[in-house]
This record gives structure tokens, sequence and C-alpha cells, in this order.
């Protein structure tokens, strides 16, 4: 009897609600004496791990957690632990809120002719030293085979840029150490070269190519050919290597060929030869880009690929810096590489690339990404069986050399079908082991039914004991793909209010000092031709001008600068019947331009509550006939 209840005690906090209440019921079958007594500490328990995700009205997260959008095309900022939303930053989608993809700013920003959607998966901050910096989030956008940067002093896109050569951009990571100047893009889809119809149903002349950005500039500066596609990358601890993995070895266009072989592979750059490569001239261009494009295929002195089971998905490196590890997907395993065996293999010693392979741990079914706790254990998501496994690497490696250890620590359930999981700080040499999300693709039955499209249900587990615990439930709309989790101490320079010589607004302030125009004095309209200037301020509860007339077929641009200084004191410019809304915040400088088509009057107002006389904030567009 004391035994059972034990066990009990001990499975009962992972257990969702409806499993919790049918076990209390077989409990209190075996005999209500145990169910009285057994349950008690178990709910003490649960509601003790639960008071740790609790951040009282008034009080901050520790972390911050940046979690991408997925088809949403933006990147999301919530608190850890308590998973408050905070944030939504417009990336590439456009946002009706801030005006993203409609101010002259933002427009900059995106590039002419920028399409209206994203499909953003791996958001990672900038690294010096093998740890987060706070200076920039870089984001993928699979849909339309772009990236994006993110200035984390405003949390504003600043550069979005599209990569030649390739289609749908997948896994993104940057350089680690010395600091982040590359950033890696994977180009998932292997394709036509040149894709110009001149050759269309010929896979076996498709390719693809693993791009290098400069983190600084944002210029492309080389490409790789590399055999198979390329899904997920991630780069080591000493700035010398990358990998990525490939679930399509096999070249095909089906989903029966995507599956066929039984192992795919990892492959491994040595960036350093790379770069030689390119300094000494042994690349090739393709089309009408110059980047330079060498050539990794094959047995090659820049890429190592090591055979993987089967079609592998996320990679992920140990913050010890020890180990590459891609999770199987099709095969319930994971390959951990060692990357000191990597180096001993570009050095010529080894003679099979599966000598770099040091444990294969069998895992459970689907693996499909792994993060770590700092303290030589790993975690796995295991998408089929809806569950995270927390392993530990050195005990996977022993039983791979044949000792009868047992390398599973602990499997707990999760609701349903996760994806990512991150632990925080896990992708750097501080990680602390002490939260983890479970970014599950489905919710199910865990929330009120809200029709057809549920949510996705990011889980937040506590890791910090030997148990993991499953602390917190997250709805999230869909769907994040990944997401990391950044000790606040990492972000101190987040600004409070603009500084007027930020370059985000540089060219508007370059344009209105050729007007003449002192921008948080003046209130103008300058008339040139058929195009008018509008120029005013916006303090609260009050723009700078309450009236702007114009004729019907001027193009109208309106800048407005923000001239209050107090914190939070956002304005906006909404134009009835025009499209249009923007955000302008303390000491920013926001522009639009527009065709004035129709005669008549329009108002405009300011979306943002500001002040007692928030409503009143308005004036009229008198457009002339
Ligand atoms: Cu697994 Cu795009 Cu990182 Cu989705 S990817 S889960
Ligand atoms: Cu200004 Cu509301």
């Amino acid at each position: 009897m004391k035994k059972g209840k034990e066990k009990e005690t001990r499975r009962l906090p992972n257990l969702s609600r409806r499993e919790f209440m049918r076990n209390t019921a077989a409990v209190g079958a075996l005999g209500a004496g145990i169910a009285a007594t057994g349950l008690a500490p178990v709910r003490a328990a649960k509601a003790s791990a639960i008071e740790k995700t609790v951040v009282p009205p008034g009080e901050l997260d520790e972390y911050y957690g940046f979690w991408s959008g997925g088809p949403s095309g933006e990147v999301r900022i919530l608190g850890i632990p308590s998973m408050r939303e905070l944030m939504r930053i417009p990336v590439f989608n456009y946002d009706g809120a801030s005006g993203y993809g409609l101010t002259n700013e933002s427009k900059r920003v995106l590039g002419p002719d920028a399409p209206p959607n994203g499909d953003t998966h791996h958001v990672h901050m900038s690294y010096t030293d093998g740890t987060y910096d706070g200076r920039y989030l870089f984001v993928n956008d699979k849909a339309n085979t772009r990236i994006a940067r993110i200035r984390c002093d405003v949390m504003k896109t600043d550069k979005v840029i599209g990569i030649p050569n390739v289609q749908a951009i997948h896994g993104l990571r940057l350089q680690k150490v010395p600091r982040t100047g590359y950033v890696f893009c994977n180009g998932e889809f292997r394709i036509p070269h040149p894709n110009d119809g001149s050759i269309l149903d010929e896979p076996e002349k498709y390719y693809t190519l693993y791009t290098a950005v400069d983190a600084d500039t944002m210029e492309i500066k080389w490409q790789v050919i590399v055999d198979g596609n390329l899904d997920n990358t991630d780069t080591d601890y000493s700035g010398k290597y990358a990998a990525a993995t490939c679930y399509n070895a096999e070249g095909a266009v089906d989903l029966a060929g995507m599956m066929a072989a039984e192992r795919d592979w990892t492959v491994i750059f040595n960036i350093p030869r790379i770069e030689q490569a390119v300094r000494e001239g042994k690349y090739i261009t393709l089309g009408d880009s110059k980047v330079p494009v060498v050539d990794g295929r094959g047995r090659t002195p820049y890429t190592l690929y090591v055979p993987t089971p089967k079609s592998p998905h996320g990679v992920n490196t140990s913050p010890d810096g020890k180990y590459f590890i891609a999770n199987g997907k099709l095969s319930p395993t994971c390959t951990v590489i060692s990357i000191e065996l990597v180096d001993k293999w570009f050095a010529g010693e080894l003679k099979d690339p599966r000598d770099v392979v040091v444990a294969e741990p069998e895992l459970g079914l689907g693996p499909l990404h792994t993060t770590f706790d700092g303290r030589g254990n790993a975690y796995t998501t295991l998408f089929i069986d809806s569950q995270v496994v927390k392993w530990n690497i050195a005990d996977a490696i022993r039983a791979y050399k044949g000792e009868k250890v047992n390398y599973i620590r602990q499997k707990i359930d999760v609701h349903y079908q996760p994806g990512h999981l991150k632990a925080s700080m896990a992708e750097t040499k501080e990680a602390d082991g002490k939260w983890l999300v479970s970014l599950c693709k489905f919710s199910k039955d865990r929330y009120l039914n809200v029709g057809v499209l549920k949510p996705e249900n990011d889980q937040l587990i506590d890791i910090s004991g030997e148990r993991m615990e499953l602390v917190h439930d997250g709805p999230t709309f869909p769907e994040p793909h990944d997401a990391i989790m950044v000790h606040r101490s990492k972000l101190k320079t987040v600004r409070k209010i603009w500084d007027r010589k930020d370059p985000y607004f540089a060219e508007t302030v370059e344009m209105a000092k050729r007007d003449g125009v002192v921008l948080e004095r003046d209130n103008k309209v300058i008339r040139d031709g058929n195009r008018v200037r509008v120029y005013m301020t916006s303090s609260a509860p009050r723009y700078g001008l309450n009236e702007i007339r114009v004729r019907r077929g001027d193009e109208v641009t309106i800048t407005i600068t923000n001239i209050d200084k107090i914190e939070d004191l956002t304005h906006g410019f909404t134009l009835c019947d025009h499209g249009i809304a923007i955000e302008i915040g303390p000491q920013q400088t926001s522009s639009v331009t527009f065709k004035a088509e129709k005669a008549g009057v329009y108002w405009y107002y300011c979306q943002w509550f500001c002040h007692a006389l928030h409503l009143e904030m308005r004036g009229r567009l008198l457009v002339e006939p």
C-alpha cells in the first residue's frame, strides 16, 4: 500500500487535469484513506510549483522570451515565467497598430514591393563571446526567402534583405564567437539554376545553398552549394563550424521519395576554409548576383557530410561547446557529433564520416529539437509521443561505447505534439537550466473552444530540480515555431523614449532640413507642384495643425514629430477612409505618404489613448475638388 501511494505522489504533478481526475478516482478505488492522505501533499507540491510562475501585478519577469510568429510574420515578446505577452514586433507583416508597412520609415526597411506576409521560424539574439549581447535579433522568412534584423534598443525591425539563388530560408543561426559576425541561413528547397523556366521538371539538376550574411552590414558574404537540402542549422562555440540537417538526401520531389533513405545527413561547414576559398578566388557566381559561391558538394575541404538517421530535423549545439546534436524525426534517435572529432576529420585523421558520431541515444518517437540545462542534460521534444524527454549526454556516450547505463532521466507528457523547445539561456555558454518552454502544435481540449482554429499551446516546465515539472499553459496565435529565453540583465539598453538622432528616421529628418523645417517646432505645409509636404508636431492632446488644406490629386506626405518626452506617451495619426494609421512614439518622427484622391472633408485622429482629451485630438484634411 505504501509503495503504491508514493508512486502516485510522484506521477501526479505531471498529469493533465483530466488525467489527474481519473487518477484521483483510481486512487480512491484503492482506498479512501490513501486518496485523502496521498493527495494532499501532491496538491501542495503542484501549487508551490505553479507559484514560481506567478509574477504579482506590478512586478517584472526575470526573462525576456522572444517568440517567432510563424505565418503571422512577426516576433513576439513574452515575460518569463509569467508567459504574459508583452509586445509584438511586426517584421514581415503589415501592422495596423504601429503603421509598420505604411510609414515611409518602415517602407525603407521593407524595401519596394514587399510582399505582405512572412513565415518566421527562428529568432536568435546576437552574441558576444558565446552569450547574448542585447544588440539585435535576427529572424528568417521562409515564405519569401528573406531575413530580418530587429534592433533591441527600440525593438523595431531595421533591416530586411532577400537572399539570392535560393528558395525558402528555413534554418537561421548566428555565429557565437568572438561575436556575431555571420548570420547563417538555410535555403530549404532545391531549385534549378538559373530558375528562369529553362530547367523545370529535372529535379536531378536542382540544388540549394548555405548563405553567410554579415550581421553588421547585412551584406551577403558567401554561399556554399550543398548536396541534398537544408533544414535546421546551428553553430559552435569556437566560431569555426556550423552544422545543418538535411532530410531529403534523396533529392526527391514527393513525400515517399523524401522518406526513402534510412539515413540522410548532417552537413558541417568549415568556415575558415570557406573564407579562404573566397579570398583565393575559388568560387563562381550565379545569375545576376555577385555573391561568391563555393561548391561544397561531395567530398570537399569545406564540408563534412555525417550520415544521420532518418530525415533529421533540428540540430543543436550543447552549451559546453562539445557537441552538435541532430534530431532524428523519423528515427527514434538523436545523433551526437563530437566537435573535437570534427576537428580531427578536417585535419585528415579520420577515415569514415561516421567516426565523428559519439552517441545515438534512443529517446522515443519523433525527436524534433533539443535544448540544454547547462548541467550536462539534454531535453528533446518527441512529436509523436507528445513528450519531452530529459537525458544525460555523458551517459548516452557511455552507452554508445557499450556500457550498461540508463541515460534517460525522465519523460514528461506535453499537450500536444511539441515542435521546438527551449530552456532559459540554453543556446549560450550561460545556459542556466531554470525554465523550459515546449511549443506544442496542438492545444485540442486544453482551452475553451474558440472555433475550428485552435491556439497552439506553449507549456512552461520548471527544470531547476531533478524532475521536470509542468507549471503553465500558454495559448498562442498560430504559430510560433521557436523561442529563446534571455535573462533580463542582457537587455539593459532598451530605450524608454526615442533619441532624436536615431537613424530609423534620419532620412525623414534630412527631408525636413531640405525644406528648412525644424521638426520639433514648425507646423507647416509646403507645396512643391502637386506634392504637398505637411510638417506638424504632436503633444498631448493636440496636433500642431488642426486643419490641412490640399487639392484633389495631390501626393501628400504627413510628417509628425511627437515632442512629448514622457515615457509611454505615444500618439497616432489615423486618416479616416484612407487606410492610414501610424504610431509616433515619444520623441519620434514618423511620416506617411498618400494620394488625396477624393475631394471632401476627412478627419484625422490620434488612435493611441494619450490624454483625457484624447478623443478631441483630431483635425480635418480639407481636399479641394
Ligand atoms: Cu522545427 Cu521551422 Cu525550427 Cu518548426 S522548425 S518546429
Ligand atoms: Cu494623442 Cu491620443
